[in-house]
């Protein structure tokens, strides 16, 4: 019992460090469809966002498709924009939600979720969080 407790804390500390320095995933370049929108669906679960690095032009349309993996645990979704744009805070559900903006200012923009329990770590610091890097 104690030996995987510590296998946890090391595998949770590992995430940590590696949502720290750098997304784990190879950065995930989102295609303009022909209708001129950047179309991405991205996944939550217990405890990842995948893909967790996704690259956008600016000044294009993006349509993000949100949803959660099934599970008992409830997950949000916040990506945080510069402050000329509307930031994305929701819960996540099984059923797909879409969200349109268009960002403006390349840059790198975390998203994350924030929920925890108690007094344990965040979803965040388990390892939910992922980077919205976008562009010219
Ligand atoms: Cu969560």
């Amino acid at each position: 019992m104690h030996s995987i407790r510590l296998i946890s804390s090391g595998i949770a500390l590992a995430l940590c460090l590696a949502a720290g320095t750098q997304a784990a995933d190879a950065p995930y370049r989102v295609a303009v469809a022909s209708d001129g929108i950047q179309r991405v669906t991205i996944v939550g679960g217990s405890y990842f966002f995948k893909p967790d690095h996704i690259v956008v032009k600016a000044g294009t349309p993006v349509e993000l498709v949100l949803r959660v993996e099934r599970g008992i645990v409830p997950h949000r979704f916040v990506l945080d924009l510069p402050s000329d744009q509307v930031a994305i805070d929701t819960q996540l559900g099984e059923e797909p939600r879409v969200f349109r903006f268009t960002p403006g200012t390349p840059g790198r923009y975390p998203y994350y979720c924030p929920n925890r329990l108690l007094f344990f770590d965040s979803h965040r610091d388990k390892g939910m969080a992922g980077m919205l890097e976008v562009v010219e």
